[in-house]
């Protein structure tokens, strides 16, 4: 049903970010409807007009406190579901990073995003380094390493339908991935506060089938073969489709 709601989910963590989401969705709604009724219940059944009177209740009797400790403990041991279903994800995705096919930097300044590919020969800082302005150009189903750094403030690259976000301080490089399951076009959008014109530091990234991939490539680098594989030769590591 929620699925219907969340943008198009394109990456290979996607699912697990979603599967939190629901978690907590379940879990909160589920509580609330059950508070939302007792509320209801209680201002009718005992709304003013009927007999009883109120009483001072100090909780002094184990069955008193019981009110207050059951449903704390409930809480409590749902709180730790949800943290491990989060611990689960954060895992696969913030320290369970496949070995990445291409490494591309990011770099965000007020209020544009800055892509730099490192060509055929993997170093940055060399002649046949590609700078692209507001897009960046990936193959599908190949682990995409970005390395971000920020020329000025603090900003966040964030693509929706990766599920993937990332906050960018000055002075550090950040690193992030991802694994495109679809070949799209999908928006890249700033989601941190970054000054005037933040509502217009967007982009694209560009997911491309292996044969698109590999045209890209030779308009800007005929001469040289086809980098989709990491250097060492061993091809990213590709996992189930959608998650
Ligand atoms: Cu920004």
């Amino acid at each position: 049903m929620i699925e219907n709601w969340l943008p198009l989910n394109a990456s290979t963590f996607g699912g697990d970010v979603d599967g939190v989401f629901r978690l907590i969705l379940y879990v909160v709604g589920a509580w609330f409807i059950l508070a939302e009724v007792l509320l209801l219940f209680f201002v009718i059944r005992y709304r003013r007009g009927r007999r009883e009177r109120a009483v001072y209740v100090r909780g002094e009797t184990a069955s008193q406190l019981a009110w207050i400790l059951v449903p704390g403990l409930i809480v409590l041991l749902l709180d730790l579901g949800i943290d491990a279903g989060g611990a689960r994800a954060w895992v696969k995705i913030k320290e369970q990073s496949p070995a990445a096919a291409i490494t591309a930097r990011v770099t965000a300044e007020r209020f544009a995003w800055l892509f730099t590919y490192p060509g055929p020969d993997g170093q940055f800082g060399t002649k046949d380094d590609l700078w692209e302005v507001g897009t960046l150009h990936v193959p599908v189903g190949r682990a995409v390493e970005l390395e971000m750094i920020s020329m000025d403030v603090i900003h966040s690259f964030a693509v929706p339908n990766f599920r993937l976000r990332q906050d960018i301080l000055p002075g550090r490089t950040i690193k992030a991935w991802f694994e495109a399951t679809k070949p799209g076009s999908y928006e890249i959008e700033c989601t941190e506060l970054c000054g005037t014109d933040h509502y217009k530091m967007q982009g694209v990234i560009v997911v491309l089938g292996a044969k698109d991939y590999e045209h890209w490539w030779q308009e800007h680098w005929p001469a040289a073969p086809v980098i989709s594989q990491n250097r060492a030769g061993r091809p990213a590591a590709t996992r189930g489709s959608d998650g």
